[in-house]
Order: C-alpha cells, then sequence, then structure tokens
C-alpha cells in the first residue's frame, strides 16, 4: 500500500517533531535540513518550503554541505550492488535503469565512479529522474557523468548540490501527491516542436525552411487546440493566437496585452529558447478556455518567425515587423545557398504585400510580457526558479571581412606576411580585453572564416561577425567605437584593408515599471524568492519596447544556465511556476482599472 501523501497544512501546523517525521528522508541521511528549515513555517507553497532547504544547507557553509554530498551512495554503486540504498535512492536509481546495467554499462559506470571521486573526493550526484521528472536514459545518465568529471572542483560541489535540491524537489512532490501537470504538458509540447529541424542530428530551425513552416503549422493548430478565439499565421510567419476579452469588456474593442517570444533557433539550439515564451501563455489561455473565464482585455500570443538572424542576416524579424520596422531590402537579402528571404516568401506562401498591414497600433495595447529562459548562470547559480528582468542590455552587430594577400605558407617569411586571419585573432583578442573591463560588458568574434583557407596557405582574406552588448547604450558605442577603432589600427598596421557591414542595432531596453510590478507580485505570490537582474540576451520584447511598454520573467536553466547550446535544459517544475505566475499577471492585471 502506498504511503499517503502528506499536506503543506500539515507542514505548517503538526508539532515540530511530527512535522519532521513528515519530511523525513528528503535529504539523503541529513533530515536535519529539513528541521531546521521548519523555523521559517507557515510556508506559503511547497515551492516555499523547498527554498527555505535550499537557504538552509547555503547557510550551513562547506563542511556541512561536503558531508550531504558524501551521505549519497554513487550511481550503480557498491550500495546498489550490497543493496543497502535507502528506499528513495533505490527506487529512483531503479527507474533510471541503473539496476538493470549490461556488465560494459556497470564496468564503465564504476571507472566513472573512480575516476569522479579521485578528482573531486565526493561521489558523482545527479537527479536521475531528471528535468521532467520521469528519468534519464542510461545513455544521458553516463554522458552527463563523462561531461561533468571534466568541470572545476568548485563548480562540481555546488552542482552535486543543485542535484541534491533537485532530487529532494521531486521527493517532497512526491509526498505531496503533487505534479506539475501544466509544467509537464509544456515541458512535452518542446519536445514534441524540437522534431523539427533544418539538421537531422542537431536543433536548427532557421527562418522559413521547410522545418520552420512545420513548427508554424504545429503552433497553430496548438493554439486551436488551447481554444483561442482566433489563430493564424501572418505576412512574415509569425502565428498569432486572440484570446477575446469578456463581451461584457467590449470584446476586440477592448485593449490588448501581447505576450510571446520566437521560434525559430540558432544552428545545433536549445529546446527553450523562445518557445517556452509561446508555451507557458498558450497553456494559460487553454486553463483559462477550461475554467469558462475571459479578461477584461484580449490576450495576443504572438509566436514570433524570426529573432535569431540566422539564415538571413535580418534579426527580431518577427516583432519587428508588428512595430513597423520590417525593412523591404532585407527581401534582397541571400542565404547561404544564394535564396533570396522574396524565394523564401513565396516558397512559404507568404503574401509580402500584407506586410505593412501588421503594424500594430500601439495605442490599442496595455503592452508586452515576455517568459523567456534566462539563457544565463545567475539563477541557476542562486537556486531560485524565476526572476524579474530589469532591462535588456543595448546590441549591436557588424559582420565583415579582412583582406591581405595569400601566400604560399613555406616560402613566405613572418616579417613579409599579409595574414588576414591573425589579425581578426588580434582584433577578438582586443574585444575580449576591452570587453571585460567594465561589468556586464560583453562582446563577441562568434564567425571567424577563411575562406576556401588551405593547410599550406597563408590566409588573405579572413570574414568575422561583432556582437558587442552593454547595459547602456552610451557603454555599447563607446566598446563599438573602441573595437572599431582597434580594427583600423590592426589593419593599418599589418597593411591590410577590410569591409564592414552593421547588420544590428537594438537600444538598452529598461522594463516598464508597472508591468515589472506586476510580475513581481506573481512571484511573490508563489511563495519564492523575488530576484531582479538584466538581461544579457536580446529579446522580441526590446523591439515591442520600442512602441509600447514592457516587461520580461526569467525562468532558470539547468547546466549552469547554457543555451544556444543542446545543453539547454530547465524544469517542469520551474515551468509550472511560470505558468503560475503568468496567471497571477493575468488575474492581477484584470484587477487593475
Ligand atoms: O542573441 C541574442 O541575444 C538572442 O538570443 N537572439
Ligand atoms: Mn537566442
Ligand atoms: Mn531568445
Amino acid at each position: 500500500m502506498s504511503t499517503p501523501h502528506i499536506t503543506l497544512n500539515q507542514i505548517n501546523t503538526l508539532p515540530h517533531a511530527q512535522a519532521v517525521a513528515l519530511l523525513t528522508g528528503l535529504y539523503e541521511h541529513s533530515d536535519w535540513i529539513a528541521a531546521q528549515a521548519l523555523d521559517e513555517r507557515p510556508f506559503a507553497s511547497a515551492a516555499a518550503l523547498k527554498h527555505a532547504m535550499v537557504k538552509v544547507l547555503h547557510d550551513a557553509g562547506r563542511e556541512p554541505q561536503l558531508a550531504l554530498v558524501r551521505a549519497h551512495p554513487e550511481l550503480a554503486g557498491k550500495a546498489m550492488v550490497s543493496k543497502s540504498l535507502t528506499a528513495e535512492s533505490a527506487h529512483e536509481q531503479a527507474k533510471a535503469g541503473l539496476t538493470h546495467c549490461s556488465a560494459q554499462e556497470f564496468a564503465h559506470i564504476q571507472q566513472l565512479n573512480a575516476s569522479y571521486n579521485a578528482k573531486f573526493g565526493f561521489p558523482f550526484i545527479l537527479a536521475v529522474r531528471g528535468p521532467r521528472g520521469t528519468g534519464l536514459s542510461k545513455q544521458q545518465i553516463i554522458q552527463t557523468f563523462e561531461r561533468r568529471l571534466h568541470n572545476h572542483p568548485d563548480y562540481e560541489l555546488a552542482e552535486c548540490l543543485r542535484n541534491v535540491h533537485r532530487i529532494v524537489e521531486i521527493r517532497l512532490n512526491d509526498k505531496l501527491g503533487y505534479q506539475p501537470e501544466l509544467g509537464h504538458e509544456v515541458w512535452d509540447w518542446q519536445e514534441w516542436l524540437a522534431q523539427f529541424s533544418d539538421a537531422p542530428d542537431a536543433l536548427t530551425v532557421t527562418y522559413l525552411t521547410d522545418a520552420h513552416i512545420q513548427c508554424a503549422r504545429t503552433i497553430e493548430m496548438g493554439m486551436k487546440a488551447c481554444g483561442f478565439d482566433d489563430v493564424r499565421i501572418d505576412a512574415v510567419g509569425n502565428v498569432v493566437g486572440i484570446y477575446k476579452a469578456a463581451p461584457t469588456h467590449g470584446g476586440l474593442q477592448a485593449k490588448t496585452l501581447m505576450t510571446g517570444s520566437h521560434y525559430d533557433t540558432v544552428r545545433n539550439g536549445g529546446k527553450y529558447d523562445g518557445r517556452l515564451g509561446i508555451f507557458v501563455p498558450m497553456a494559460c489561455v487553454r486553463e483559462l478556455v477550461r475554467k469558462g473565464q475571459r479578461l477584461p482585455f484580449n490576450l495576443e500570443v504572438v509566436a514570433f518567425a524570426e529573432e535569431e538572424g540566422q539564415r538571413y542576416k535580418a534579426t527580431f524579424l518577427g516583432s519587428g515587423a508588428l512595430v513597423g520596422d520590417f525593412k523591404n531590402e532585407w527581401l534582397e537579402q541571400k542565404d547561404a545557398a544564394g535564396v533570396t528571404m522574396r524565394q523564401a516568401m513565396k516558397h512559404a506562401g507568404l503574401k509580402m504585400e500584407d506586410i505593412p498591414k501588421l503594424t500594430r497600433n500601439a495605442a490599442e495595447y496595455l503592452g508586452f510580457v515576455e517568459v523567456h529562459v534566462e539563457q544565463g548562470p545567475v539563477l541557476n547559480e542562486l537556486d531560485i526558479p524565476l526572476g524579474v528582468v530589469t532591462s535588456i542590455n543595448g546590441s549591436v552587430r557588424f559582420v565583415g571581412e579582412i583582406i591581405g594577400m595569400a601566400s604560399h605558407a613555406g616560402t613566405t617569411p613572418m616579417n613579409r606576411r599579409r595574414d588576414a586571419a591573425t589579425a581578426v585573432a588580434e582584433l577578438a583578442l582586443f574585444v575580449e580585453k576591452r570587453a571585460a573591463q567594465i561589468p556586464n560588458l560583453v562582446g563577441t568574434v562568434g564567425q571567424l572564416f577563411v575562406p576556401n583557407g588551405s593547410i599550406n596557405v597563408v590566409p588573405g582574406r579572413c570574414q568575422f561577425s561583432l556582437d558587442l552588448r552593454a547595459t547602456t547604450n552610451a557603454l555599447r558605442d563607446s566598446l563599438m567605437q573602441d573595437v572599431l577603432a582597434e580594427l583600423k589600427a590592426i589593419c593599418e598596421r599589418r597593411g591590410l584593408h577590410y569591409t564592414l557591414e552593421e547588420t544590428m542595432r537594438a537600444s538598452a531596453a529598461p522594463s516598464n515599471a508597472k508591468l515589472q510590478d506586476l510580475w513581481q507580485q506573481a512571484v511573490q505570490s508563489l511563495g519564492v524568492p523575488v530576484f531582479h537582474l538584466p538581461s544579457g540576451a536580446g529579446h522580441d520584447a526590446m523591439k515591442l519596447h520600442e512602441v509600447m511598454p514592457q516587461a520580461m520573467l526569467f525562468v532558470r536553466g539547468q547546466n549552469a544556465g547554457i543555451s544556444h547550446n543542446p545543453l539547454e535544459s530547465t524544469t517542469s517544475d520551474d515551468m509550472q511556476l511560470a505558468i503560475d505566475a503568468f496567471m497571477h499577471l493575468l488575474h492581477n492585471t484584470s484587477q487593475k482599472p
């Protein structure tokens, strides 16, 4: 017979010893953490209890943290073989298939355990139930084990503790009989959409490819299934769903709150960048439909077709079209295969002549809100699930080419070369050094390419890109001026010349105070810490910022918040919290005149 579920009310009201007993087994052989966290009760939510326990361990310091990690069994290790695992660990390791390893898998994991212990002095800990709670595959476990073996010891101790907290989160959910159902569904929707890609072995969805068109149609069908009143794919490929205001508030005549994010990806990207900000509001609309609830405003969810600027140089194309910033010259831009954007739009059946009609009348809007994975390490390191964005960094991008002289690698003396690649390399090192001088200033040479290069030829040409960002336009422009001056100086000194084209410039976008406060109240209502942070990444919200108030909510990323990388990950528990926060924002906005 399964053990009866416990309730938050019991945790909050039972005598201390009985409450501790309810929470036994959360932290492996370490009930003291839950016991100490109970000093903070009553807890507004399970999320608040989880964070209270995180804080107890954080404040306990390194020795108790190391002791906790060392209290954990190895994966498929001695304790499993001798059947001396705790019930929880036995269940988790069995569910991950670790009790059914082949002899080769078992030997490999033993080797990994030995190497990991020898390097770090504590066992490898991984929440094998994974970000969805249904369990990682043995292959995923082994890959993670091999990858993390290369990390720095300090990072690995912190990563083991984050995995312990994730194990505890799932164990507490089990005790409460709670499942983040909507978070699971949104997590699964992203898995479903990730099946469409330009590349067979990576997630790459660039503007108006067949995979991109399949994504648009899938989102369109998804919105219709959620119960939106009107769903359409517009003239640039945005998928737009409208959930009308209550008739008592004028139906479509009412003001509109816009939300959404992009569904295109970078090459070999992650499943959540952009897409999370589409599926969270879609799940909210479905909940409103299920409850037969209408809002006093229209909710417009936009899946923006193009934000990353991968196939064509144009970026923020989808959101740009809605603010009247679609540049017709973009239609003549060619992709790597020489296909113009105009041809790609025709292939996708889009009516270019309708693009000017996409411009929104900002007076009809309450503003724009966007949910997005943080794409950075801050929330992950703080063990905080959500973050309130204060501003989005301003950015400027260039593509360029340095031209020198190709020559024989064997006969050209080092002081007679006009080497284009070493010139770009020198520029890249300058960018790195100059940007490192000021916090939150970043500069990246993301592309560095010698066309038709040969191993035995001094590069005569070298193409490159520049991505420069800062919290203010002034800091961005100062970095840009220094970098461009250095480019000029390097080329003069080396006897080279260059071409340079600015491909994107976006102003820093401070969040609208009222909308930011709505996000803050939403996060507070969940009982999780409110944390404010700037966005280093660019987002569609910075385009909408040009015409209407905007504010964003960040969702913690796993794996140090890595993004633009297949390791991008976030849990269905955190997605659930984002959905709960969005619902709170919608209802809270409904209360305000
Ligand atoms: O590059 C960015 O900041 C965004 O992901 N397009
Ligand atoms: Mn991105
Ligand atoms: Mn994005």
